[in-house]
């Protein structure tokens, strides 16, 4: 029996397309709920009893309900390991987990600090705005070097998704960073082709949610 599983997440969140990415990858069935965070829906008891931390993505089936990406992602790695996202091989396999966490831990972190500005939730100061752009500019320094490393262990791995949507964020917040970074560019022009991103893609909730989150950028700047 194939399990049905219901993914709560927001697209533009790039913890959500690793979830939504890896269940098109293994090609899952499932339903895709969009949990407005705009609306705060989020918070709601509802889904905080199937994610009591209130954070997206979060997946449920039957009665089983699991939070915190990688955890999602390595639960559905093992349970559905025909369309394998990781190298077998241990030490490839442990390179993919650091590149694709240092994508969760360092790049997504700095990146929402500046997202959070640019929407006036959590303004920074001039000062420390340039300290985070500094800090982002370093680590992505780093990144692109490591990621030519890792890239070819696996036809698709965590690191995709997590980067095609983190870069997507990272570049409407600072384009200038598309020319300073042509590597990152064209590996996230190669990734919009991915069958697994385009259907996500393609998805009318995941254009509805650009579209809305698009607007209300317009509307901030
Ligand atoms: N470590 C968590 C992070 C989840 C997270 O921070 N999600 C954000 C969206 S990118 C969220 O739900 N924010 C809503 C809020 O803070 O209220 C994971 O990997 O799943």
């Amino acid at each position: 029996m194939s399990d049905k599983y219901e993914l709560y997440g927001f697209p533009v969140s790039p913890f959500s397309y690793l979830v939504n990415a890896t269940l098109e990858y293994k090609g899952l069935n499932y339903e895709n709920n969009i949990v407005n965070l705009r609306k705060g829906e989020q918070k709601h008891p509802e889904y905080l009893e199937i994610n009591p931390y209130g954070l997206v993505p979060c997946i449920k089936f039957g009665e089983t309900s699991i939070y915190e990406s990688w955890a999602i992602f390595e639960y559905l790695e093992e349970k559905h390991p025909d369309k394998s996202m990781l190298p077998k091989d241990a030490i490839q396999k442990s390179k993919v987990r650091s590149v694709g966490l240092t994508i969760t831990n360092e790049l997504i972190p700095l990146t929402a600090q500046l997202l959070r500005d640019q929407l006036g939730m959590v303004p920074l100061s001039k000062e420390r705005k340039e300290q985070v752009i500094n800090n982002l500019e370093q680590k992505l320094s780093v990144f692109s070097n490591e990621l030519k490393k890792v890239k070819d262990f696996c036809e698709f791995s965590p690191i995709e998704p997590l980067f095609f949507q983190a870069w997507m964020n990272v570049t409407f917040l600072l384009p200038n960073l598309k020319e300073e970074y042509p590597t990152l560019t064209e590996y996230y022009q190669q990734l919009i082709e991915h069958p697994s991103i385009q259907s996500i893609e393609q998805n009318p909730k995941t254009i509805e949610v650009r579209n809305l989150m698009r607007d209300l950028f317009m509307q901030k700047a």
